[in-house]
């Protein structure tokens, strides 16, 4: 899969990318990342990239002729199924079903504002779609970039090895994880749950998907009301709530 990502802090993307599974699977030929920077397709003699909100009011906008030059450089040698994503606090929230429907693409447009924005005619004439990460506000889009990026590439056939993937798909989607215990056995007198040392496997997997729907009531119903528990699933809940 390719990534292209259009921002004025083009190292901050390359760097960030370069460590972990991001970056083994750049190294790997997995994936592919460029950045363009729109300063790259100013004319001017102090490469503006920014102006003044039409209609008055505090900071700046960015400029629509860069950032459309940036694109269409791009789309010369884009692929057939390639899409524009402007990252905004506007956009459709992030979710792993967004994430998992944009896998399937050869090619991601990442476009990062900063500043309060862009001019909506970009947005209007060149983005198919604009996300966002949530309800809440961050200095600009690399960091979102970076998430969709990294949120993508663990998708990926060959990056996380498609045991582990598929594994996560079946026993834990929609979901919290259950709690992770490793050595030692005991830290100040607490101990690790006894299911864990049993060798028992059925036991260990009942007990896990116990944790995972209590805690997952615990923390967040809101994710349990969307799901529909097997009978299994219903029995174990409430064995969670009566004794956990
Ligand atoms: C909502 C805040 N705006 C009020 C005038 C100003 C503003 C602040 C920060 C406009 C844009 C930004 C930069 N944010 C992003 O580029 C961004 C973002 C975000 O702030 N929250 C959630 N998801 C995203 S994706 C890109």
């Amino acid at each position: 899969m390719r990534f292209d990502v259009i921002t004025l802090f083009p190292e901050m993307v390359l760097q960030a990318a370069q460590v972990g599974v991001t970056g083994k699977a750049i190294e790997n030929a997995i994936v592919a990342l460029n950045v363009w920077n729109p300063r790259d397709y100013t004319h001017d003699k102090h490469k503006t990239v920014d102006d003044r909100p039409f209609g008055g009011g505090q900071g700046m906008v960015m400029k629509y002729q860069p950032l459309h030059d940036a694109v269409m450089a791009l789309k010369v040698d884009a692929k057939p199924d390639c899409k524009v994503v402007y990252l905004s606090p506007q956009g459709k929230p992030l979710t792993q079903a967004l994430l998992h429907e944009a896998s399937e693409l050869s090619q991601l447009i990442l476009v990062a504002g900063r500043y309060e924005g862009l001019d909506e005619r970009f947005l209007q004439r060149d983005c198919d779609e604009e996300w966002s990460l949530g309800d809440y506000v961050i200095s600009g889009g690399e960091l979102a970039a970076l998430i969709v990026i990294d949120g993508i590439t663990r998708l990926l056939p060959n990056v996380l090895g498609n045991k582990k993937s598929a594994l996560q798909d079946s026993h834990s989607d929609g979901l919290l994880d259950y709690p992770q215990y490793t050595r030692p056995e005991v830290i100040d007198s607490q101990a690790v749950p006894d299911v864990l040392l049993s060798g028992n496997h059925s036991e260990i997997a009942r007990w896990r998907m116990k944790q995972a729907l209590g805690r997952t009531w615990q923390k967040r119903p809101d994710l349990l009301n969307k799901k529909t528990l097997s009978a299994e699933q219903e029995s174990l809940l409430v064995q969670f709530k009566e004794v956990d």
